[in-house]
């Protein structure tokens, strides 16, 4: 399998600790990807011109990241980290909307911050931390409850919910340090600085912010 990627991309990580965690990591050759460009090869493989793109061996691509975890998760024996019905798998889908609709608003906030004077809408970035906050508030009130927080893989269902967040709150401290968005979630910060510890958390922390 290929995997289209851009190094800072929350949404590329994702896909890279659900490879880690699934052992699958050495079935996937990334190919950098410059997603702005809309080079010819990535719209052939994937219209909206967005990392991540999976491209499988018989050359049929897969995205988003949310379709190629999932579709990882079809591949190994372990545990799935998609709960396969019931509650525990609805759970895990909201917290992975979530996560992923932080990233979102978070890349949203982020471009608005780069448009030139006289284009910039404040109300607009606004409306994306505000956005944010909430969700972090949301998922500090649930933070207690999540299970699979130990670094050494005990506590054993972790989920891609877990990894999506953990991915989302990694983001933050990239893009927007400054916001500490630990001050007051303190069972958030908990969780992440464990799972944090994790190897696939480790191998994927972004090196460059540029
Ligand atoms: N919902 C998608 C979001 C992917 C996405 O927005 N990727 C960004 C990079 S972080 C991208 O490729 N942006 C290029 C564009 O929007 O034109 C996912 O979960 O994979």
């Amino acid at each position: 399998m290929k995997l289209r990627y851009s190094p800072t991309s929350p949404y590329v990580r994702k896909v890279m600790v659900m490879a880690i965690e699934t052992g699958l990591e050495d079935s996937i050759e990334a190919i950098a990807t410059n997603a702005w460009e809309s080079g010819p090869d990535l719209v052939n493989d994937n219209p909206l011109s967005k990392v991540p793109t999976l491209v499988l061996d018989g050359g049929e691509t897969l995205y988003d990241s949310p379709v190629i975890c999932e579709y990882l998760d079809s591949l190994h024996d372990g545990v799935k980290l998609f709960p396969p019905a019931g509650g525990a798998r609805w759970t895990a889908l909201r917290r992975q909307a979530l996560a992923d609709g932080i990233m979102d608003a978070a890349i949203l906030r982020l471009m608005e911050g780069k448009r030139a004077d006289g284009e910039r809408s404040d109300s607009w970035a606004e409306r994306q931390k505000a956005a944010i906050d909430r969700a972090l508030d949301a998922l500090e009130e649930e933070a207690d409850g999540f299970a699979g927080k130990e670094a050494d893989g005990s506590g054993d269902d972790v989920t891609i919910g877990h990894i999506t967040i953990a991915v989302a709150l990694g983001y933050l401290d990239l893009r927007f340090d400054a916001d500490n968005w630990r001050e007051n979630r303190p069972a958030l910060a908990d969780f992440y600085d464990t799972f944090s510890g994790r190897a696939s958390m480790a191998k994927t922390t972004p090196k460059d912010p540029a």
